[in-house]
């Protein structure tokens, strides 16, 4: 197979603008960028007339074979980065997730070991779900050993991986000190798990006793808290699958007062509202259960916004299989129904139908919110996210005219249902190249297990210095306040 490959005659999009121009791809790497290249002797040429040539998509939050409620997903990291890359996303940062008491390093060699069958780069945030000294050190580790610049904390699921306060605080507390990113699922568990025991005493048992359990409110209260937290400590925080107005209403205020918060939203939650949770049919609605549930409709306008203001910086699938069999293990009581839906192969198509075709997002936009600002959040930017000279071959040849009906009967996806069912997406990838291997070759996919590479992520050590520079001076300032404050005298009590 040739080593040498020349994109010719497209529209070139990167985050910051278009250009018609040709790339060439040498050994994995962009080696040219240029209005015309001639082809190398030997190389092989797409021809990208009337199409885009945009970095590839980068996912920054998905869950491979996760064990997860008493069953494991269904898609496992060959078959989840393959569908990827028939979707036009190149590179997914999943999740290593340890039960309480289980070391972190273990469980991040665990997890790289099933990820060594994928068929695209991928890399891993590591959750905190407990506390101790060990925690603190393995923390140490994975950031100067392992590449690990992010660290994910769930505030919900109370008697499984749950995170109280007072891990939140040491744990953000010592990101900071590692110059890594704290990143939260925000939804308040101690609430949740109390409306999920009122809704079934109530005699809801069916899913739709889910949305019921985890009102906006719920996300609202934790996302505040995580900011807030975040604020006093100083470090960035970034939350995913933003939901609902109510925490976006968090992230703007912290943001408009130049916090460093950013946040994620998944492409479902901006076209799916939550009355697949009604419609009667009792699987369709469990395949719907995924946390943040999906929410009524109103909220979609304001997470359209928050994209298109910069409010919300990514979009993500949460990618997450459970089939029907495994949904229908909490057919007597919605609490067991394991949470989670597909999408990874859907992402890119769902955002350019209706956000670039709508007006809501140009181009340059869609770019960014898929792809570059989630490679320089976590710190891969340009090697991924970008069309630059040296950086990776991750790229996407796009047709803006290319129909497709989304179905569970002709995805990729190792799941037999799809949230998307039915939805038409008129713009879709034609090839997607991972480092200058044509992965999805004009409909026909060719992954290969194991082609995948993990993604070292390095801490944001500059721009965090300064950081803590700042939180040192409100520290000061605030200690100040109180030393100097001047003391009233015994007569004035
Ligand atoms: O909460 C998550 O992000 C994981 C467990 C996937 N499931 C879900 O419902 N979002
Ligand atoms: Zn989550
Ligand atoms: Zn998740």
């Amino acid at each position: 197979m040739s080593k040498q490959v020349l994109i010719r005659g497209g529209t070139l999009v990167t985050a910051d603008h278009e250009r018609r121009g040709d790339v060439l791809i040498e050994d994995g790497l962009i080696t040219g960028v240029a209005p015309e290249i001639d082809a190398p002797a030997g190389a092989r040429v797409i021809d990208a007339g009337g199409a885009y040539v945009m970095p590839g998509g980068i996912d920054p939050h998905t869950h491979m074979e996760l064990p997860f409620m008493g069953t494991v997903a269904s898609e496992d990291f060959f078959t989840g980065t393959s569908a990827a890359a028939a979707g036009g996303t190149t590179m997914a940062i999943d999740f290593v997730i340890p039960s309480p008491q289980e070391p972190l390093l273990d469980a991040y060699t665990k997890w790289r070991g099933w990820a060594e069958k994928a068929a695209c780069d991928y890399s891993f945030h590591v959750a905190v779900t407990w506390w101790d000294d060990s925690v603190h050190a393995d923390m140490g580790t994975l950031t100067d050993k392992h590449g690990v610049n992010s660290f994910k904390h769930f505030m919900a699921y109370k008697g499984a991986i749950m995170c109280d306060d007072e891990v939140l605080v040491n744990s953000f507390s010592r990101a900071g000190e590692l110059g890594a990113i704290c990143t939260v699922h925000a939804e308040n568990g101690e609430l949740v798990w109390a409306l999920q025991q009122r809704v079934f005493e109530a005699g809801i048992s069916g899913p739709e006793g889910h949305p019921l359990s985890r009102p906006p409110e719920v996300e609202g209260e934790a996302a505040n808290r995580a900011i807030r937290i975040a604020e006093v400590l100083g470090v960035p925080l970034y939350l995913v699958h933003t939901s609902c107005i109510d925490a976006l209403e968090a992230v703007t205020r912290a943001r408009l007062e130049g916090q460093r918060v950013y946040a994620e939203v998944l492409a479902q939650h901006l076209v799916i509202d939550d009355s697949v949770y009604r419609d009667g049919d009792w699987d369709r609605a469990a395949h719907h259960v995924m946390s943040p549930p999906f929410r009524p409709k109103h909220h979609q306008q304001a997470l359209w916004a928050g994209l298109a203001s910069g409010m919300l910086q990514t979009t993500a699938t949460d990618h997450c299989c459970f089939c029907t069999p495994q949904k229908r293990m909490g057919v007597d009581d919605f609490r067991k129904i394991p949470n989670g839906t597909n999408g990874i192969e859907d992402r890119m198509a769902v955002l350019w139908h209706h956000g670039v075709r709508s007006g809501k997002l140009t181009p340059s936009e869609f770019v960014a919110v898929t792809s570059s600002n989630a490679a320089k959040i976590f710190n891969i930017y340009p090697r991924k996210g970008s069309l630059s000279v040296g950086a990776d071959a991750d790229i996407v040849v796009w047709d803006p005219n290319k129909h497709r009906t989304i179905s569970a009967a002709t995805h990729n996806q190792n799941i037999d249902f799809s949230i998307y069912e039915g939805m038409e997406v008129v713009g879709n990838p034609v090839y997607t190249l991972s480092r200058g291997r044509v992965v999805y070759d004009n409909g026909q996919l060719n992954t290969e297990r194991g082609t995948g590479r993990y993604v070292n992520r390095p801490c944001h050590a500059p721009y965090w210095e300064a950081q803590q520079l700042r939180n040192r001076k409100v520290g000061a300032a605030a200690m100040a306040s109180v030393v100097d404050r001047p003391r009233p005298t015994p007569e004035e009590g």
